[in-house]
């Protein structure tokens, strides 16, 4: 029936990218069941649509016929991104757990939740002099939140670090996975290649590769476009925080909502939800060696620095844009791929509670947010064959902005 609904909606859109017959619709919907009558109900909600029987969308339940007059006043193009979406999906979840945690394949594909915590354990068992795996709390549903320490072997007196989380929104596959990608590159290449040595050797690397391991979790079993958590808030319809508006900074304001229900959800207060909190209170535990932080989301292809939650700029502003446009200029050159770059307000949108200005007000100067490819064509499923050079091209874009921090080049001199 959803089907068959998208379906009438599409065959008129269709009519109207040509623009030859832009005439209204009433279309008969038989609703047999209670899932048919929500969606229905939804649907009829809609601007451009008018319900014409019965007379208001909650008057709809199984067994109602509903006739719905579908509005056509203006001419909207349209092509079709992707039309084999459950394909796409069933190539990413496969064979998830056939090739060794140490082959490069390993890393061109995705992995489920329980196959990245086999991972986190074999990283550290494998790496006993660089790694080490911190509990930081655990998640609504009581999934451990596991932080990987990575440290070079060079000791020295100043402590400095930096922090990248993956996986804050559920959906964004390519984010857990440039985590892991990010920490077999380093394990792999310190010591042979220069920009990773001089990082390491200069701080201590803190790395989240699951924020949510609850929604990511769901996205594997249930429903592969899901964003937010799985916290059960006051309203018992709806389920999930966004867990990048529940961050405390300018908590709830435009660009964010107050719904439960919505995909933007800010949650009950600042910090509501235990994965916000666990990485908020380790961040203020941590404040005075961690200079520079980082969140991986996609899709966007955009290297982003704070605020989002306000039009006004950061006092280091122009350091930052210069930061990420050196970053963006080697991703160009490399991989001839287009980054934007800027402020989150004025190159993505106005949006409060993120988890990189609250990092920043902390005092966390250099804080981002990547948001990485696709380049326009899968959107948040991307397929396994293009994990690497997603993932490289923000490797390239990581190392560049790190190594070039003024508080960590002091410390490289003799
Ligand atoms: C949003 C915020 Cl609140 C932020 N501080 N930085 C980046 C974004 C964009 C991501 C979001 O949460 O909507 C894009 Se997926
Ligand atoms: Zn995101």
């Amino acid at each position: 029936m959803k089907a068959l609904l998208i379906c009438a909606l599409l065959v008129n859109f269709a009519k109207l990218c040509n623009c030859t017959s832009t005439h209204d619709q009433v279309l008969s919907i038989p609703v047999t069941t209670k899932e048919q009558a929500a969606i229905a109900r939804n649907i009829s909600s809609q601007n451009e649509t008018v319900l014409w029987s019965p007379a208001a969308p909650e008057h709809i339940r199984a067994g109602t016929e509903v006739h719905l007059f579908l509005i056509v006043t203006k001419c909207i193009c349209f092509r079709v991104l992707l039309d084999n979406t459950e394909e796409l999906i069933e190539m990413q979840t496969r064979n998830d757990s056939s090739d060794p945690r140490s082959s490069a394949s390993y890393y061109e594909r995705y992995h489920s939740l329980e196959e990245i915590y086999f991972w986190i354990n074999e990283m550290a068992q494998d790496h006993p002099d660089m790694v080490k795996v911190l509990l930081i709390g655990s998640s609504f549903e009581k999934n451990p939140l596991y932080v990987l320490k990575l440290s070079g072997r060079q000791e020295r007196a100043e402590k400095r670090a930096m922090w990248i989380d993956c996986g804050i929104h559920a959906r964004e596959w390519i984010s857990p996975a440039f985590c892991l990608w990010f920490v077999q590159y380093s394990l792999n290449f310190y010591n042979q290649n220069s920009d990773i040595t001089e990082m390491l050797d200069s701080m201590d690397i803190y790395v989240l590769p699951v924020m949510n391991p609850d929604g990511y979790q769901y996205t594997w079993t249930t429903n592969r476009m899901w964003r937010k958590n799985r916290s059960v808030s006051q309203d018992i319809n709806c389920i999930g925080t966004d867990l990048n508006r529940n961050f405390d900074a300018n908590w709830c304001t435009v660009g964010a909502s107050p719904r439960p229900c919505d995909e933007i959800y800010c949650g009950l207060f600042p910090e509501s939800e235990p994965e916000a909190a666990a990485v908020a209170n380790f961040l203020r535990s941590h404040k005075d060696v961690v200079k520079l932080y980082f969140s991986i989301h996609s899709y966007g292809q955009m290297l982003l620095f704070p605020y989002a939650c306000s039009n006004e700029q950061v006092p280091n502003h122009a350091e930052l844009v210069e930061l990420v446009q050196e970053a963006a200029m080697k991703i160009k050159r490399h991989y001839k791929n287009n980054y934007k770059y800027g402020a989150s307000a004025e190159t993505i949108y106005l949006a409060p509670g993120g988890s990189d200005d609250w990092a920043y007000n902390l005092g966390i100067l250099y804080s981002f947010t990547f948001e990485l490819e696709d380049r326009g064509r899968y959107g948040f499923l991307l397929p396994p064959s293009l994990i690497s050079k997603a993932c490289n091209e923000a490797l390239l874009a990581v190392k560049s902005v790190a190594i070039s921090i003024p508080t960590l080049q002091v410390l490289n001199k003799p």
